[in-house]
């Protein structure tokens, strides 16, 4: 088909119109029509494959998995470089921590505590893990009364709500910054993340000769009053799919030095009966201002409580 019939056919379909219209709705479907007709005429895409395709995106639906796939097309992390270019061209300060992609995994209302909270609820083979750092503005001046909120994966790589088997918010804690803007915690060592095998977002990237596993990392949102609300993750090193993550969310600046601690003196000061690891990362956040795209995005998510 001609590239003007194309359009000839899609006007037709988008002219059928007998009241008023979103007008930006509009304008995007009617744009996506004529992608997707090109796209059936370039790659003569047949009916088969077609109806195969909606029935795909209805199972996309039913597993919950839209956001997974958004993230293992790369389509969230698309959303991060636009901000970071939008932020840059409206002069936000530089040196503020890099964010990254928040994911479909995230859950509102945990447990809130000031200064330092203990995450694991649940008993867990992993290594003991101790995390603190400090949340400061560009210049280095500590934010008391910061919000860091946290979570992250269990050991199989599991998140709390999501994996019934855990408690509620397993993993999962909201922590106060202290007067000197620091924020301390015990947790365990998470495990990296791989898609449900058997789910809709693993089967199209098998069929993409993808895998679909996330380097081990823990998640942070952190807020203060008049700063610039960061969403990010930490990566944890020597991890195999450090920099082969599915969901392209490893960025330079987001990989801190993990410490492993076996020393039984290091135990015995920690009070703890087994090896533990230990990771110092600060928070950087740049002034808000007015009038650039909020970072805070609204979409769905879980709350609880
Ligand atoms: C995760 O834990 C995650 O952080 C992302 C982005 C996608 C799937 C699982
Ligand atoms: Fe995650």
């Amino acid at each position: 088909m001609h590239k003007k019939q194309i359009e000839e056919l899609a006007v037709r379909i988008s002219g059928t119109q007998s009241k008023p219209a979103d007008a930006r709705v509009k304008a995007i479907v009617d744009r996506l029509l004529v992608d997707i007709f090109t796209v059936i005429d370039d790659f003569d895409v047949t009916p088969e494959e077609f109806w195969s395709a909606l029935s795909y995106l209805t199972e996309l639906g039913q597993s919950n998995e839209y956001a997974l796939l958004a993230a293992g097309l790369g389509i969230e992390h698309y959303f991060d470089i636009r901000l970071d270019e939008k932020e840059a061209a409206a002069g936000i300060e530089t040196g503020g921590t890099p964010r990254t992609i928040e994911g479909p995994l995230y859950v509102g209302g945990a447990p809130v505590s000031t200064g330092e909270a203990r995450l694991d609820d649940d008993p867990d083979v992993g290594e003991i893990l101790f995390m603190e750092g400090q949340v400061t503005d560009t210049a280095g001046r500590p934010l008391a009364g910061a919000t860091v909120e946290v979570w992250h994966a269990n050991t199989k790589g599991n998140y709390s709500f999501f994996d019934k088997s855990q408690s509620p918010f397993n993993l999962r804690r909201t922590i106060k910054t202290d007067a000197e803007g620091r924020y301390r915690f015990r947790s365990i060592m998470p495990s990296g993340y791989g898609c449900p095998p058997t789910g809709p977002t693993q089967h199209l990237l098998d069929r993409l000769g993808r895998h679909g596993q996330r380097p081990a990392h823990i998640h942070f949102m952190v807020s203060a009053d008049g700063y610039r609300q960061l969403t990010t993750q930490i990566n944890i090193e020597g991890d195999a799919y450090l920099h082969d993550d599915f969901a392209f969310a490893t960025r330079d600046g987001l990989i801190p030095a993990v410490t492993h601690h076996t020393d039984p003196s290091a135990l015995k000061d920690r009070g703890v009966n087994g090896p533990f690891a230990t990771i110092t990362f600060d928070f950087t956040l740049p002034h808000a201002v007015a009038g650039v795209p909020a970072t805070l995005i609204d979409r769905p998510r879980a709350q609880v409580g």
